[in-house]
């Protein structure tokens, strides 16, 4: 029987398309469910749009459109760009479905009929930028006349030019006096650090989850999970006055998705598909709880202590892992657009390729850690790797094999390929050190991508074809290819390094899938993409293929001008 895998992205906010900061987290999960997916999971990944939102209200309010218009649009525009940059989601969600609706009303219900949801009223500062609150300590003070800012001491008193306001919007918090519906997260600190305790790969890295416990051991505060004075959201099926803000809408859609179908509108067209929905949708529930969460360091207290303590409180089991990708910033600025350095991830792919931007995200900065973006290294990193060192190799490999004179001497191999045999570099089967060093390459790589080491993945994958142009450049085919006596010698060593592509290819085809296709195809295995999805990762390593090299292609991956 398959195992089932589900991964999810957060979802985004609609108040703006996608740039890379997003384009990050969605490439991260893409690549980690296509492996799952290739190591024979039957494989879940959900992705899409938060939209019940102050902040997509204010856009469509901007743009002069009603709201309904505003989200329709911007829930099409985030899918036109997953799409377009290939990420393979199976599920989609909005939160302004009605299976959503349906969902989260159900859990409030559940949590409020156990008291774990209670009404207060209340005052408090509340920044629309971030959708949170703030205690004064989450402040600064800002000049009124100027952008300079300076932490709050008791020294200086706010006046009509010294204003307290939010260090990431700097703009003045709302004061908001209203009753709301409060969740007791403070009754789920001792089941929290029980499911830590017995789970310690919860939140991935160590650092960040060393945090999330820090947090709880000290002390939590009940939140807000409702507003009287916003009208759109989700309303409370015991107060029909006030809807959800935040976080029981959004964090809920990973529970929809598994839970209830979409409406039919947003299902693929054609006969009978609603029934087979259905039926597929009946299939769905298995999948929670979620294997992984793919979230930023700035909602892991969200993903890591909220979430768990409301899935609790509504009876739902709670997640697996939760894996916290770095912050990165674009010339050492945050990603803004009055910072005028957003960069779309559809245009940047479009100049330079997809496989430029997975290969620079994902090799450059280990998963957890803070980076900043340059374009620059972008460039120089896969033009070293991809260009240079992978690229070339094929090209060396097909142009060779097309020049190889004699037919292979096993008559076996030789009746497989009726036109092209003469031409086709085969041998038996790989030798010694050979088979160790790649076996001990599978080995790293499989360890590195369990624990969601992307960048050891790709750091192995490139000193491993480092090693392999080194074999090329002492065994130089390029020179034996010449002398009539070395044509089987040549072909033993031509076979090798197309063997060693094909395994690291393997291994590589969830970070750069649409090469991958390409590359068996120069070598002579077209009938890959389809092998990838039914057979195991495993098996096909396991295979003793022949590289049916026909003809000479175009550059695997051109190069690029800084
Ligand atoms: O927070 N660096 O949505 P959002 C790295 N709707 N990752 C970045 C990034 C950056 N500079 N900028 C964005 C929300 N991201 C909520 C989530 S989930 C139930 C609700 C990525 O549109 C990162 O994954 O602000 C982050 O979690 C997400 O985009 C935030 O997107």
């Amino acid at each position: 029987m398959q195992d089932k895998f589900f991964i999810t992205t957060p979802i985004y906010y609609t108040n703006g398309i996608p740039h890379i900061g997003h384009a990050y987290s969605s490439i991260i999960a893409d690549t980690i469910a296509r492996y799952q997916k290739i190591s024979w999971k039957k494989v879940k990944f959900s992705t899409w749009v938060d939209e019940n939102s102050q902040k997509a209200l204010q856009k469509a309010e901007e743009q002069g459109m009603d709201i309904v218009s505003y989200l329709d649009m911007m829930a099409d525009k985030h899918r036109w760009v997953w799409d377009w940059l290939k990420i393979k989601y199976t599920d989609f969600i909005r939160t302004t479905e009605e299976r959503h609706h349906k969902l989260v009303r159900e859990v409030l219900q559940t949590s409020f009929d156990k008291w774990d949801i209670y009404a207060w009223e209340y005052e408090w500062m509340y920044c629309v930028g971030c959708e949170g609150f703030k205690k004064d300590e989450d402040l600064v003070y800002k000049n009124k006349s100027s952008w300079e800012t300076f932490p709050i001491t008791p020294k200086v008193k706010p006046s009509d030019n010294i204003i307290k306001v939010c260090p990431d919007h700097l703009t003045e918090p709302q004061k908001i006096k209203e009753k709301n519906y409060f969740f007791r997260l403070s009754a789920y600190q001792d089941k929290l650090l029980e499911y830590y305790e017995q789970n310690p790969d919860f939140v991935t890295p160590r650092d960040r989850f060393n945090e999330v416990i820090a947090f709880v051991k000290r002390w939590l505060d009940d939140f807000s999970i409702s507003r009287e004075t916003n009208k759109f959201g989700i309303r409370l099926p015991f107060d029909e006055e006030q809807v959800t803000y935040v976080w029981y809408d959004a964090l809920f859609n990973y529970v929809t998705v598994c839970k209830y179908s979409p409406h039919p509108n947003h299902l693929p067209g054609g006969e009978g598909i609603e029934q087979i929905w259905w039926e597929y949708f009946e299939n769905q529930k298995e999948f929670w709880p979620a294997d992984l969460h793919v979230v930023w360091k700035d909602i892991i207290r969200f993903h890591a202590i909220y979430w768990p303590a409301m899935l609790l409180s509504a009876w739902y089991e709670l997640p697996k892992q939760i894996l916290t990708t770095w912050f990165f910033t674009v010339d050492w600025q945050k990603i803004s657009k009055t910072l005028w350095n957003v960069i779309d991830p559809v245009e940047f792919s479009e100049k330079y390729s997809k496989d430029l931007l997975t290969l620079y995200l994902l090799s450059s900065f280990n998963i957890g850690q803070d980076g900043d973006f340059d374009q620059k290294q972008a460039i120089l990193t896969y033009n070293a790797k991809l260009a240079n060192n992978l690229g070339n190799l094929v090209n060396r490999v097909v142009v060779l094999s097309l020049k190889l004179t004699q037919p292979h001497p096993s008559p076996l191999l030789r009746s497989n390929f009726e036109d092209s045999r003469a031409r086709t570099p085969v041998s038996l089967i790989l030798k010694g050190d050979g088979i160790e060093w790649m076996l001990e390459y599978n080995n790293n790589f499989d360890t590195s991508i369990k624990k969601y080491d992307l960048k050891s993945c790709l750091d192995a994958s490139f000193a491993f074809l480092d090693s392999l142009n080194k074999f090329a450049d002492e065994k130089q085919p390029w020179v034996t290819i010449k002398d009539e006596d070395k044509q089987d010698e040549t072909r033993e060593v031509l076979y090798t390094i197309a063997e060693w592509l094909r395994q690291v290819w393997l291994s590589l085809y969830p970070f750069f899938p649409e090469k991958m296709w390409e590359m068996f195809v120069k070598l002579g295995l077209e009938d890959y993409v389809e092998k990838l999805e039914d057979w195991k990762l495993e098996e096909l390593r396991n295979k003793k293929e022949v590289f049916n090299i026909k003809e000479k292609w175009e550059a695997l991956f051109l190069r690029f001008d800084i």
